[in-house]
């Protein structure tokens, strides 16, 4: 049986295109930055964000950790999203390894983090405070279900964060996404923050990869901390040719993936005792749950059993993510099964 898998953008295969430009990549030690597939695709990726230079990691998390790894000191303060990746995802690592405290502060449903609630959680110069160094924000905002923020929201957290001398990073996983959303360009949605993050391996399709990007300064010095952790790759240009592709023709098609995802979230919103929980799906990600009086864990195994795999959010909360791999037909499946399920587990 073909499954629908709608756990994640993450289980996006390589493109044929992907595999045949890893087969013929151009190679080189990339510790000793001879890597000239890496090399290109770190120019590509900072050009488009507005920024000076870039770096290839293996991963969103280690970009994030990066970030704050350079733009803090063991005993500082770092405000993220009450709902970031940051917070719910990384294993807890801006702590275990940067001896951060992590203030989270409360993400509206639309994903922003009020201007005023930010202000009032930067510390003062009190000898109790850990002093606050940097503000994270996450464009499209995952756990708010993928809402997208503005260049001007954006603007606005930069200055605040100027006026108090504190570092802005930007969690970017799904950059583009929030960009063809809004149809601005990632550079926009990037200016004036001090690190932003892309990640390859979503969305875009790519097996492996994100970009931080940033300064030159900050890019070097993330350098450093990117070979303690282990991140020092060598011939890596065979995993980097595919997001050279990625960032040259997959980032439009994302539009698909926001139309596959509205139309499933209408389709979703006629089906009783099936609750989409947020009010607009900008881009690919649904948060929904299911009437109380169905058992969560067999809808789940159910939709899986019947082909469709969702991801659990805890309870009766579930999340659905569109991507290359799922078609507009595979959305009229899914629909179906959901309807189909529903009723085996009410008759
Ligand atoms: N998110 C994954 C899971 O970890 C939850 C997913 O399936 O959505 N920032 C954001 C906003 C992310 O959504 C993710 C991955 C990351 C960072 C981390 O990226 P990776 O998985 O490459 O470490």
């Amino acid at each position: 049986m073909k499954m629908i898998d709608l756990r994640s953008d993450t289980v996006t295969h390589p493109t044929e295109a992907m595999r045949q430009a890893m087969y013929e990549a151009e190679v080189g030690d990339d510790v000793y930055g001879e890597d000239p597939s890496i090399n290109k695709l770190e120019m590509m990726a900072a050009a488009k964000v507005g920024k000076a230079a870039g770096l290839f990691v293996p991963s969103g998390t280690m970009s994030n950790l990066l970030a704050i790894l350079v733009q803090t000191t063991r005993g500082n303060e770092i405000i993220v999203g009450s709902e970031s990746h940051i917070f719910h995802y990384e294993v807890g690592g801006a702590s275990a390894l940067g001896g951060v405290v992590l203030r989270t502060v409360n993400n509206q449903p639309h994903g922003e983090i009020e201007l005023e609630d930010i202000e009032k959680s930067i510390r003062s110069q009190d000898i109790h405070s850990p002093p606050t160094a940097l503000i994270c924000l996450e464009n499209t905002q995952n756990r708010c279900g993928g809402m997208v923020l503005t260049p001007f929201y954006t603007a606005k957290v930069v200055k605040l964060a100027r006026a108090h001398n504190l570092k802005v990073h930007l969690d970017g996983a799904r950059l583009f996404n929030a960009a063809v959303a809004q149809n601005v360009s990632a550079m926009e949605l990037s200016r004036g923050v001090d690190s932003v993050g892309i990640c390859l391996s979503k969305g875009l399709s790519a097996p492996v990869g994100s970009v931080i990007c940033g300064s030159s300064e900050f890019i070097e010095r993330a350098r450093k901390w990117r070979k303690m952790l282990g991140g020092g790759m060598r011939q890596a240009g065979v995993i980097a040719a595919a997001g050279i592709v990625a960032l040259e023709t997959m980032v439009e098609r994302l539009a698909e993936d926001h139309a596959n995802a509205k139309k499933l979230a209408e389709g979703m919103r006629t089906i009783k005792d099936i609750i989409v929980t947020q009010d607009i799906v900008p881009t690919n990600i649904i948060l929904f749950e299911t009437a109380k009086n169905i058992d969560a864990v067999k809808f789940s195994a159910k939709m899986k059993a019947e082909g469709v795999l969702l991801s659990p959010r805890g309870g009766n909360q579930f999340r659905v993510v569109t991507h290359r791999m799922v078609s507009t037909a595979d959305i009229d499946t899914v629909l179906m099964t959901f309807t189909k399920v529903i009723k085996n587990l009410k008759s």
